[in-house]
């Protein structure tokens, strides 16, 4: 299977991130959508990434959908519980803090590239605020443990340290280090692992 995406996609690193964990052979090709001759738009109709050919050419979007279809491919690890449940919705909803952090941080991004005088301050600071909120709700529901969810990774950590790798790179200037010092600690963690490393090569 071949996943298409571009290395600053938060969504992109999300859908890399479980295809690495769970070692899932696939190429991983580099396609902006924006770009001339790109083919995300032909197997993609809403022309976003990532996009996940399969063999047989079906392809799978969005990210939480590929992330759905990948984790039923083997066992190990199971990223999302199988069991309807608590269980399962709190990882579903972590993955849902995680990309609403992005959606939003995407928004701010297309925001603060626009020439000053046509930036809107509302816009901008509705989303801010909702990621200082997410932050604040990601931190205490953390805690001191090493995992967002139960005692193994699950997509809930490979979500938020996707939004937060996104959050670095688009609004270096946020202190949520200082402010989440849990967070922080988790996510130097989450950074050592090969798969998160091979992202950020
Ligand atoms: N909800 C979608 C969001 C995907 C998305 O918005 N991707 C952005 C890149 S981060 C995109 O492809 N935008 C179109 C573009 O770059 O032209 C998902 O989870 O896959």
């Amino acid at each position: 299977m071949k996943l298409l995406g571009t290395p600053t996609s938060p969504y992109t690193r999300k859908a890399r991130l479980v295809l690495l964990e769970k070692n899932i052979p696939h190429t991983y090709i580099v396609d902006a959508p924006n770009e001339s001759g790109s083919q995300v738009p032909r197997v993609n109709p809403l022309g976003r990434i990532p996009a996940l050919l399969l063999d047989s050419e079906t392809c799978v979007f969005d990210s939480s959908v590929i992330a759905e279809y990948v984790d039923t491919l083997n066992d190990t690890p199971i990223l999302i519980p199988r069991n309807p449940g608590l269980e399962r919705m709190r990882v579903k909803r972590w993955e849902a803090l995680a990309d609403g952090i992005m959606d939003s941080a995407v928004v701010v991004r297309m925001e603060s590239v626009r020439p000053a005088e046509k930036q809107e301050a509302a816009t901008l600071m509705t989303h801010n605020d909702a990621i200082s909120r997410s932050l604040d709700f990601a931190a205490r529901a953390l805690g001191n443990r090493a995992w967002c969810e139960g005692n193994s990774i699950t997509l809930a950590d490979l979500a938020l340290v996707s939004a937060l790798i996104y959050l670095d790179l688009r609004q270096p200037e946020r202190n949520w280090r200082g402010i989440h010092a849990n967070l922080a600690h988790w996510f130097d963690n989450m950074q050592q692992r090969p798969a998160v490393r091979r992202t950020l090569e």
